[in-house]
């Protein structure tokens, strides 16, 4: 609902004042001044709509929260503006329907139609398209964990249709100078933790940016992915699809530690109310 600003009133107001200032109460010129205040009107609701700013008071969506909270509850791609980015518009998928929806969806994976072995830059800025297969770039991921407390919500799906989630109360990746360190606590779910384990507090490697905690080995390389790695991993959902292999897509627990790759990954993040 808007409430009509007072410059529109007096603008109404004057134009429905003639020359001589004597009152005009002419039904269709009434009608008319009525028309163009709701086209305005109109013109606010679409502004308001697509993130602009009404009397000073910040309406942009920062995430997929904020876009559920406004009214928009289908899942789908959306503009968000995490204030850190200053403004910035980063297109994004938002889940509305999974666990009470207002998910922004970083790492997806589905059908293996994206190349996920790619160098630092690629990772640092993002790549694929939002409605099927990408990761979100470290640099957007940071962006956002950087405005406020986030969970992750990750989900996981094998050949046979299995489902089985590991969720995160908090979630962050640090800045480019830490090399987009992880920080991450509080597992729950029936996944098993293949991500605190061994991976919380390191940093960011690709292939061509060895930041891993093995001395010699490249993880990444290895791996053939980009990843907080380890020595090397407990799960690597950023490597190579449809390969059962120990540089394919595994989360560690979800079978017993067995050498068993997946069909379908999701991580997702969205802030914890404080
Ligand atoms: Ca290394």
């Amino acid at each position: 609902m808007i409430v009509v600003p007072v410059n529109v009133l007096i603008l109404t107001i004057l134009l429905y004042t003639d020359a001589s200032g004597q009152q005009n109460t002419d039904l269709s010129t009434l009608m008319s001044m009525v028309q163009i205040l709701q086209q305005q009107m109109n013109a606010m609701q679409t502004a308001i709509n697509n993130g602009a700013k009404c009397g000073g008071v910040r309406v942009d969506p920062r995430n997929c929260k904020d876009v559920l909270d406004s009214g928009r509850n289908t899942s789908g791609r959306y503009l968000v503006y995490p204030p850190t980015l200053q403004g910035v518009a980063l297109p994004v998928m938002c889940d509305m329907d999974d666990d009470n929806g207002g998910w922004l969806v970083i790492q997806r994976r589905q059908d293996g139609s994206e190349n996920f072995f790619r160098n630092w830059k690629d990772y640092e800025n993002g790549f694929g398209n939002v409605t099927s297969e990408h990761w979100l770039g470290n640099k957007n991921i940071h962006a956002l964990t950087a405005s406020g407390l986030y969970e992750l919500r990750i989900v996981l799906e094998d050949f046979q249709g299995n489902r089985k989630v590991a969720n995160y109360r908090s979630f962050s990746v640090g800045d480019a100078e830490s090399k987009y360190q992880l920080s991450i606590d509080g597992y729950s779910g029936d996944a098993g933790d293949s991500l605190k384990f061994d991976h919380d507090g390191h940093a960011f490697s690709t292939a061509d940016a060895d930041n891993d905690g093995a001395q010699s080995v490249n993880c990444a390389q290895t791996h053939s992915g980009g990843y907080w790695y380890s020595d090397c991993y407990k799960s690597n959902i950023n490597g190579k699809y449809g390969i059962k292999a120990e540089d394919g897509i595994i989360w560690g627990s979800f079978k017993n530690w067995e050498l068993f790759v997946l069909k379908k990954t999701e991580m997702k993040i969205r802030p914890v109310p404080v």
